[in-house]
Formats: C-alpha cells, structure tokens, sequence
C-alpha cells in the first residue's frame, strides 16, 4: 500500500515558513509602496504558512484508509500491529490542527487589515507563527504515531487472492524464509536467529504455467494465541485469511534452537485448527542433520518432503503438485 513519507513536526514547520517566505516575496514583488508591500507580505506569510501546513495535514488523512473498507486480511494485520481507535484519534487531531492553525492565520490577517502599522504586522505574524509552532508541538505526538503506522501500511502484502497460494509456517529459524528463496528464487532477509521475518512476505513461483503465491510468515512459537506477539499474530492472520497449502517447515537438527517436539506439537495444531487445507511438511536442513535426527522427525511428522542446502529432490515439483494435483 502507498502512503506518501509524512514529515516530522520540526520538519514540516522548517519546510513551511521556508516556502511561505517565497512565496509571500514573489507575490508582493510588484507592489510599488515600500510600506504596503513590507505589511502585505507580512500578511502572505502568515497565509501560506498556514495554508502548507493545512494542506500537509489534510493529506496525511486522507492517504491513511479507512479501515472499514480494507480487505479483512489487511484489517486484521493492521489491528495486530497499531491500535486502530488511536490511530482514527491521531488522523482526527491532524485534522483539527490545520483547521485551528488556519483559523489562527486568518485571526491575525484580520487584525493587520485594521490600519496595522509594519511593526505590528510583524509583530502579528510572529505571534502568528509562535502559535502555529506551539500546536505543530502538541500534534508531535500524533504525528509520530502516524509516522510509525505508515511502516505497517506500506508493508501490508500485496496479494492476488484468485491465485493459488503457498503458505510457509513453521517455528522461527527453522529456515521458512530460505525455503521462500528456495521456491522463487526471491532475496529476502535471512538470518540465523529466530523473528527475523516480521511480516508477511509474498513470491512467485511458476509451475506448469500455473502462477503460485508462496507466502512467508514470521515464526510461531507452541502457544495460545493470547500469549503470541504482533510478529506471531500476523502468520495466524494469513493462516486465517490467505486459502492456501500450508508448507510447514520443521528443522530436525537443533540448530534453530527449539526442540522437535514442540514444532510437531505446533504442526498438530495448525493442521487442526486450519482443517480442509492441503497440507505438506518439509524436512529442512537435511544437509546438517543426521540420519538419526531425519528418521526420528519423518516418524513424528508422518508424510513429507526433505529439503536442504544440497538437496537435489525437486522441493519445487513436490510442493506444486500436492498444490495443483498434477
Ligand atoms: N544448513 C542449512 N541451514 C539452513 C537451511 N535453511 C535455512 N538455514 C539457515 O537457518 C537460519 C534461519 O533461516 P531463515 O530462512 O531466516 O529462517 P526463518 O524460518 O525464516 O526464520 P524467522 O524469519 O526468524 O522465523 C539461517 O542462518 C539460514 O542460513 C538449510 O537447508 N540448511
Ligand atoms: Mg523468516
């Protein structure tokens, strides 16, 4: 999703009397009164200033959506990572800022338009600003806020529902992002510690003419929902929301750092709780692992590929035809 970069409230401000200055020197350029062009810019200042700012703030709300009308997988990834009520409060104090400081703006034009001397234009238009900079302070906060909840809504996937799609779950550091690379030979962030992916992250893959989605999520660790972090919330959230295969990796070796009885217990609850999806288990880090470490995991997990850094077993055909049946 596309939300344009939002300026911090020292920023904006800098930026708007930086612009409103040119603008009020260029629109007054032609004014032959000394004195009348001194006050009448003066009074410019005040108005561009204040009609940056409210254009600035108008715009940050309306390139946030509304929430209402995201598709519920984007509403729900939204809801896990900000608080959406907060967020409605924050667009709704930008609102009420730009339309304050234009108020403001044309509270002080007014007084100048009564006969005001160049001295108290001046005086009136750094009255003007030292109000506008003390509400820009006060929106700080806020604009920070959404500042932060740009990031989320700009990482929200793009996806092709109708597409038949690849889910990979599994514990974190067990190699699901690796396997992403795998399947489409995109470059993700891979790294050897657990929570690396933060969010969802989407690649294509080919396959008989067939274009699939393959989905990575971030890590699940065997625990209830209510005990499970953002980063965690989201891969239930595409679970939930994206129809497709579920891929859940299990890494036999322990080099991922939680022991295989808790990612099959892990695996034994999402192919429960998400019943009526294909389902297939890949066995990972089999160049690492033992013999001993792949038979004791290919008993517990039952049916599954193997995968690793120098498998050759065609991971790619064996995932899309449990995928497409063909
Ligand atoms: N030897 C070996 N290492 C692997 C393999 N797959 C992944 N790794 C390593 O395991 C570590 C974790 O890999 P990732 O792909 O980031 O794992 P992930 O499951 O996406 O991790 P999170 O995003 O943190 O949940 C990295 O150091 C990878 O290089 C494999 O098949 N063999
Ligand atoms: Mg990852």
């Amino acid at each position: 999703m596309k939300i344009d970069y939002i300026q911090g409230s020292e920023e904006l401000l800098d930026n708007a009397l930086g612009k409103a200055a040119k603008q009020a020197s260029k629109s007054t350029a032609a004014i032959r009164s000394a004195n009348i062009r001194a006050i009448s810019k003066e009074k410019a200042k005040i108005r561009f200033t204040a009609e940056y700012l409210y254009e600035r703030f108008s715009k940050i709300v309306r390139m946030f959506p509304t929430i209402e009308e995201m598709h519920p997988f984007h509403k729900e990834l939204i809801s896990v990572s900000l608080d959406v009520k907060t967020l409605r409060e924050n667009l709704g104090h930008m609102q009420k800022t730009g339309s304050l400081i234009k108020n403001i703006a044309a509270t002080q034009i007014r007084k100048i338009r009564k006969n005001a001397s160049k001295k108290d234009a001046i005086a009136m238009k750094n009255q003007f600003i030292a109000r506008a900079a003390s509400m820009l302070k006060r929106a700080s906060p806020s604009i920070e806020f959404l500042r932060a909840a740009r990031k989320e809504f700009i990482e929200l996937p793009e996806l092709d529902f109708s597409l038949p799609a690849i889910l990979v779950a599994g514990f974190p550091n067990v190699g699901k992002t690796t396997l992403l690379k795998r399947l489409t030979g995109s470059e993700p962030e891979i790294a050897p510690y657990p929570f690396t992916t933060k969010g969802i992250k989407v690649g294509h893959m080919e396959y008989k003419f067939h274009e699939i989605l393959v989905i990575d999520t971030p890590g699940l660790l065997d625990r209830e929902y209510e005990k499970r972090n953002p980063v965690e919330k989201k891969a239930i959230s595409a679970l939930k929301h994206v129809a497709g295969m579920v891929l859940f990796v299990v890494d036999p070796t322990l080099s991922c750092g939680y022991p295989l009885k808790e990612q099959v217990s892990l695996m034994k609850e999402i192919k429960s709780n998400f019943k009526g999806r294909k389902f297939l288990v890949v066995l990972n880090k089999s160049d690492i692992a033992s013999e001993d470490e792949m038979k004791l995991a290919a008993k517990l997990v039952g049916s599954c590929v193997v995968s690793g850094e120098t498998e050759k077993t065609g991971l790619k055909e064996q995932v899309a035809k449990v995928l497409i049946g063909k």
